[in-house]
């Protein structure tokens, strides 16, 4: 099987490729990344040993004739985890985003109809379904209702992804997670930035009183539903993937700090993110009956093996955190931590 795996570099598409080529002797990989901020070939340094099973092109998932020249040696199937990806940059300009999650998604598909790939895989996310009060979980039925510039476009490129089964019936399918957690995360996201600040001693930022609520599962659990759904997953199908380890921001915040032992005079509760979700939980019957998926990873154990990534790959966090991630950092926290600390946050 030859595979297009889009956003290679990143965080999950990076913990994928890696998995997909021990698990599978007999598949070869392009792997397809901008190399963004986000993207990291350091990632796949565990990649040499399987020489050209993993081929990486740098490249725009919103470039047609870049995307059509790979497309037309002989793809099987797509899988599409290239994206901009957090919340908190999509408030200060969605441009990348729409032209990456909405425009490149388009591309993607028109490249598979022209090419007549066999199958197409949208990685997608929780946050398409909007906010839920205290109680209930997302099934797939719900009604998408994205609050952040991010979650619109990632709606936008279901529905696309949606329309062009109905229309050109293309093999597509579509998987929705919640927050993914483990190595090779970019620290802007809550639980490496509160593990690679405490390190270092820096104020951890908690958005408004600490409360909302995420729905938390292992990288590798996610990469292991978006396998199954690439070979077994029914045609025009959704399906959620979760693990059902609820927990406020707060308690992980405070959790981090006691394994690290760190004090919580650390902690800072900041103003809050504009149109932050409340809390999301995912309803992920239909993969586990019908696919047969099951999470493997506990939540304590799981973070417990995370927070010693990061201490072990100091050298990794510390060369991200340089550079283009210092501006961005200045620009969403420097108000909310205050000159000075946020300086400490940018490792000064
Ligand atoms: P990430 O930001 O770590 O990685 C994104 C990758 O995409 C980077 O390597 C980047 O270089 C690449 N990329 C960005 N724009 C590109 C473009 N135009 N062309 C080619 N490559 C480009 O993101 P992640 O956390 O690994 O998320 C991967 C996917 O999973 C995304 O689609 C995201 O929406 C989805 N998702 C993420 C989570 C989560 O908790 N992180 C949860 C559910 C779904
Ligand atoms: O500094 C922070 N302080 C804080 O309180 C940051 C960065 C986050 N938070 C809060 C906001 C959220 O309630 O922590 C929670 C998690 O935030 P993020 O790590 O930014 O994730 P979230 O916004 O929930 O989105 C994530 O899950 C769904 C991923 O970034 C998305 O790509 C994915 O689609």
């Amino acid at each position: 099987m030859k595979l297009l795996v889009t956003g290679g570099c990143g965080f999950i598409g990076s913990n994928f490729i890696l998995e997909m080529l021990a698990e599978y002797p007999d598949l070869y990989i392009v792997n397809l990344d901008l190399l963004t901020y986000a993207g990291n070939f350091e990632n796949l340094q565990d990649t040499i040993p399987y020489g050209d099973r993993h081929r990486f092109v740098r490249g725009d998932i919103a470039d047609r004739e870049l995307v059509d020249s790979l497309m037309c040696n002989g793809i099987d199937a797509v899988v599409n985890f290239a994206a901009e990806s957090h919340v908190d940059r999509s408030i200060i300009d969605a441009s990348a985003f729409v032209r990456t999650n909405v425009l490149g998604t388009q591309v993607l598909l028109d490249a598979c109809r022209r090419h007549g790939v066999g199958r197409f895989v949208q990685v997608s996310t929780d946050e398409v379904y909007g906010s839920l009060g205290p109680d209930g979980a997302f099934t797939e039925c719900h009604p998408l209702a994205p609050n952040s510039p991010y979650s619109a476009t990632k709606a936008a490129a279901d529905l696309l992804v949606r329309s062009y089964h109905k229309t050109y019936g293309i093999d597509a399918v579509i998987t929705r997670c919640s927050n993914n957690y483990g190595p090779y995360q970019f620290p802007e996201k809550l639980i490496p930035l509160m593990i690679t600040n405490a390190m270092v001693d820096a104020p951890l930022p908690v958005y408004g009183d600490g409360l909302n609520v995420r729905d938390w599962i292992h990288v590798r659990d996610h990469c292991r539903a978006v396998d199954l759904v690439l070979r077994k997953g029914c045609a025009g199908s959704v399906y959620n993937v979760g693990a059902n380890s609820e927990y406020p921001n707060i308690e992980i915040v405070r959790y981090i700090l006691s394994r690290l032992g760190k004090p919580e005079s650390l902690i800072r509760f900041v103003k809050d993110r504009p149109g932050h979700d409340r809390r999301y939980a995912m309803d992920a019957t239909l993969i586990r009956e019908e696919l047969g998926w099951e999470p493997e990873a506990d939540f304590e154990s799981g973070l417990d093996q995370t927070i010693c990534w990061y201490i072990e790959h100091e050298t990794w966090w510390r060369r991200v955190k340089s550079g283009e991630y210092l501006t961005y950092y200045d620009t969403w926290y420097t108000e909310r931590l205050g000159g000075k600390e946020a300086g400490i946050g940018r490792g000064e």
